[in-house]
């Protein structure tokens, strides 16, 4: 039959004979509706959406308020099916499963117009046994989902002895309610920055499984540092069989060994196989002259990463099922204890026994129909937040488990992954079905992601700890209600989530929540009273009303898991999702998009404390020049911010401090509208993520005013010390392009340090270099290596806002010399062009934009105060030069179109 692929997974070489084969049911299956009204070919893997939109039954689901215009595609319940054939010798194994790795999520599966089975957990793979079903020839299968809208409904419905909230999304979000009742992306039912599509579908690969004696379902692997003498390090083998039933009365002898490829390094053990599902752990010694090499996070090492084989080999039968498996060689631990000075404890990661600071971001799901991510497309979001000098991403409790691509990428790039599990901003259920359906989702996600060395710390759930301590949903009304909650709490997260990740995986650390105490929380019984105390664990903070350039405001915490500012995507993504009557501030689409209470106001709030507000050109310019604000104002305060966290470091001020992490909310977008990333939906980079580069660079100064002094840290993350370092500070008036007065001071750079390297008052920096004025003048500071080469970002302190900016005059900015560089390695680009800038004047925050051509460039959104610059631009699709010099476009903050201008 066409589009069914035979696949023989393996075939014994010794015997001849193959003891387990596969039909792949991937590709076209039948769509209907149970109204029976529309019936349409669609996609497995896939869902009903994108099924919809390719039969031309619907437009494009992100267009205008279409998320709100096919709310009835949720709410109806879909049918799946399909006929494949089954050749006659397959009917021959001991054991047949319909093998589904995974259904979104509510569903009843028939083979052959028989019930095989249920799923009601999107996160989990499903096993169906098929022996009495299956036929030879033809069969057909069909997968009947039910709304996830109404399963969600009728669980909480069904919840009588008390509400479990919150009940539903505020409705600026425009959500749908309850998705704390069933196991599904939580997001899907709507967020602060995403639409309500709650999907149906076969979302991952679908097959037929038969087989004779057993197959090796699952590999896990993790690694343990040895004695160092003669063992450097151990390597646990967790290996998970599944037995045919035969085996119950003739149980399966042989031998279990595990071999490292490439290496005389192996493992035996003597096993006998009859439960239905064993599990066996083989412990290698690795000794010192293999030479076996670690893995590191980006920055400080290569990312060794090595194949290791498992077969059974059966006593009678010679040889069986194997699987290979990638994993690395790294240490993790979680370092939390007393810091002289301050009350509390740390809270930081050792990685191979280095102490890392973590910069990065959040990461969401990429978009709310996961068959549209490409491996591309997860590959360039990863590559973009390794280009933005990050070495963490956390995947955030409101999503997915992500796909293997993710962490695949990562542990080629070495981003460290903070892994929470899919618990999100809600009180949960914890009646039995619900606590087992959750016991076999966590087992089977530690034991498909824990391989990767890449995953640095598993997290029970996002905010929930938080949620209940600080009374979020009324869960405190009486004491009552707050000590169900609470017990609920210990229940899910501790009794079950973390009891089953640590007896699976005691590699890396189990932390209950973020934010959440760490150890403190453990004393406080796994709820505390502050979990956004300073002096321990992890912080999320965000503060949209207080100015963003005043570092006095953040809290001096151990980790900064979360922060963030919204901004608009550039016109060019929202364009896309748009038509011209919506390109105005106040257009309904804008508010529409815009799924956080108070957001547009938030941003135009923060813009309106630093900059001038377009005021003219026509609402359209008034439209675009917004968009360009509101991404300057978000880039200026998550910079002010993430350097604030990363100059707190090394000290401890009024007992706070030793931070050591720092990642934003939020990396990646799924959808095109106002929220905190700094990549937009479809990868053009915000002017945050340009400014990510600099603020997160391995080495690097920042300088800020405390009180009457000013002062420039310098800040490494380097593992080795770098001597006679020469840090210059430099004055400059907004009128010229020659610095008023420059100060240098050379020192020695520790290792993993940030320090205090010029400290002096502002008063008499300015009067030494004769600025005429506060307002006339900034300051800009670097680090050199040998005195000459720029060891970092060169970065700026504005000592005004700049409506009273004295001096700034509009700067004519024209892209000259563009020429291509043969060098398309360069930033993994189709085509790498430089391009030269000229300026007329200093002018702050210079966007270039490549119009519709995809790419970036080598710097975007900076202060331009030489009059020539060089710049490389690096294009994800082939282009010329001529097709780059008729899209390119230069603006600065003085090209505002104002009234009076
Ligand atoms: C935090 C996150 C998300 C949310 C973000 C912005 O609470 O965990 O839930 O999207 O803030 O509000």
């Amino acid at each position: 039959m066409a589009g069914v692929r035979f696949v023989l997974l393996f075939i014994s070489v010794i015997l001849g004979l193959s003891y387990e084969e596969g039909i792949d049911l991937n590709g076209e299956w039948n769509v209907e509706n149970n109204k029976g009204d529309i019936k349409i070919r669609g996609t497995v893997p896939g869902c009903v959406h994108t099924d919809l939109m390719a039969a031309g039954k619907i437009g494009d689901p992100y267009y205008r308020f279409n998320d709100v215009e096919y709310r009835w595609i949720a709410k109806e319940n879909w049918t799946y099916s399909r006929e494949f054939d089954v050749p006659e010798g397959m009917l021959d194994f001991n054991e047949l499963l319909l093998l589904c790795e995974g259904l979104d999520t509510v569903a009843t599966i028939f083979v052959n117009g028989k019930f095989v089975g249920q799923s009601d957990n999107m996160f989990k793979r499903f096993m169906f046994d098929l022996k009495s079903v299956l036929k030879s020839g033809r069969n057909a299968i069909a997968v009947n989902f039910t709304s996830a809208i109404t399963y969600a409904m009728e669980k909480n419905a069904s919840h009588t002895r008390y509400m479990v909230p919150p009940d539903c999304p505020p409705a600026v979000q425009k959500g749908e309610c309850h998705p704390n009742f069933i196991r599904k992306e939580q997001c899907s039912f709507s967020w602060d920055w995403g639409p309500a599509f709650v999907t149906q579908g076969i979302w991952k690969n679908i097959s037929v499984q038969g087989y004779d004696n057993s197959v090796i379902r699952d590999v896990l692997i993790t690694t343990r540092k040895g004695d160092g003498r003669s063992v450097s390090w151990k390597v646990d083998v967790n290996v998970f069989i599944d037995v045919a039933s035969t085996a119950t009365n003739t149980p399966l002898a042989g031998i279990l060994n595990a071999q490292l490829d490439g290496f005389q390094v192996s493992v035996n053990k003597s096993v006998t196989l009859s439960a239905p599902k064993e599990s066996v752990t083989l412990t290698m010694n690795i000794s010192p002259d293999i030479g076996v090499g670690k893995w590191w996070p980006v920055g400080y090492g290569r990312q060794m990463l090595y194949d290791l084989t498992v077969s059974f080999i059966n006593k009678e039968l010679g040889e069986g099922p194997t699987k290979t498996v990638k994993f690395g060689f790294r240490t993790v631990e979680l370092v939390q204890e007393k810091i002289p000075g301050s009350p509390g404890l740390s809270f930081y990661f050792k990685i191979n026994d280095l102490p890392i600071f973590m910069k990065g971001s959040n990461w969401i799901p990429a978009d709310a129909f996961k068959n549209r991510i490409t491996p591309e497309y997860t590959r360039y979001l990863l590559q973009s937040a390794v280009d933005a000098n990050m070495n963490t991403l956390r995947v955030w409790g409101g999503g997915i488990y992500e796909h293997d691509d993710v962490y695949d990428i990562a542990d080629e790039l070495g981003i460290m992954i903070w892994q929470d599990f899919m618990f999100a901003c809600a009180m949960y259920p914890v009646d039995d079905d619900f606590l087992g359906n959750v016991r076999e989702e966590i087992q089977q996600q530690v034991v498909r992601i824990g391989n990767h060395p890449s995953v640095i710390a598993w997290s029970g759930n996002n905010e929930n700890e938080a949620a209940l301590a600080t009374n979020w949903y009324g869960t405190d009304n009486s004491s009552w209600l707050y000590y169900t909650f609470r017990a609920d709490y210990v229940k899910l997260y501790i009794d079950v989530i973390k009891a089953e990740v640590e007896s699976l995986d005691q590699s890396r650390p189990f932390i209950s929540s973020s934010p959440s105490n760490g150890k403190e929380t453990v004393m406080e019984h796994s709820v505390a009273q502050d979990p956004y105390d300073n002096h321990y664990g992890d912080v999320h903070y965000y503060n949209y009303l207080t100015d963003c350039w005043d570092w006095t405001t953040f809290p001096k915490t151990r980790f900064a898991s979360e922060y963030g500012f919204q901004s608009w995507p550039s016109f060019h993504t929202l364009k896309n999702a748009s038509e011209e009557g919506d390109w105005t501030l106040n257009s309904g689409f804008n508010n529409h998009r815009q799924h956080h209470g108070d957001g547009n106001a938030q941003m135009m709030g923060q813009v309106m404390l630093h900059f001038p507000l377009p005021t003219g050109g026509g609402s359209l310019q008034q439209y675009k020049d917004f968009i360009y604000l509101s991404q300057v104002a978000q880039s200026m305060c998550i910079k002010t911010e993430s350097e604030f966290y990363r100059r707190s470091r090394s000290e401890i001020v009024n007992g706070t401090g030793h931070t050591m992490g720092a990642l934003y909310w939020q990396l990646n977008d799924i959808w095109q509208g106002p929220t905190w990333s700094s990549l937009e939906y479809g990868g053009r980079w915000k002017m945050l993520h340009y400014y990510a580069a600099k603020f997160f660079a391995p080495v690097m100064t920042v300088i800020f005013e405390d009180k009457e002094q000013l002062k420039v840290y310098a800040v490494s993350d380097l593992a080795i010390k770098q001597n006679q370092v020469t840090s210059q500070l430099q004055l400059w008036t907004w009128s010229s392009f020659k610095p008023l007065q420059n100060w240098t001071v050379t020192f020695d750079m520790e290792a993993n340090t940030a320090m205090v390297v010029f400290n002096m008052t502002t008063t008499q920096l300015l009067k030494s270099g004769r600025c005429p004025a506060r307002e006339a003048c900034y300051f800009t500071s670097a680090v050199y290596l040998n005195k000459t080469r720029l060891y970092g970002p060169v970065n700026a302190h504005f000592l005004t806002s700049f409506q009273s900016a004295k001096g700034l005059t509009k700067a004519r900015i024209t892209v000259t010399n563009v020429t291509i560089l043969h060098d398309a390695s360069k930033a993994k680009a189709a085509t790498t062009l430089r391009l030269e800038l000229k300026t007329t004047a200093p002018a702050p925050f210079v966007w270039l934009d490549a119009g519709d051509l995809e790419g970036r460039f080598s710097d975007n959104g900076f202060l331009m105060n030489t009059e020539t610059i060089t710049l490389e631009f690096y294009a994800r699709k082939s282009v010329t030069v001529a097709m780059f010099q008729k899209e390119v476009t230069v603006q600065s903050l003085m090209d505002i179109k104002r009234e009076n201008y």
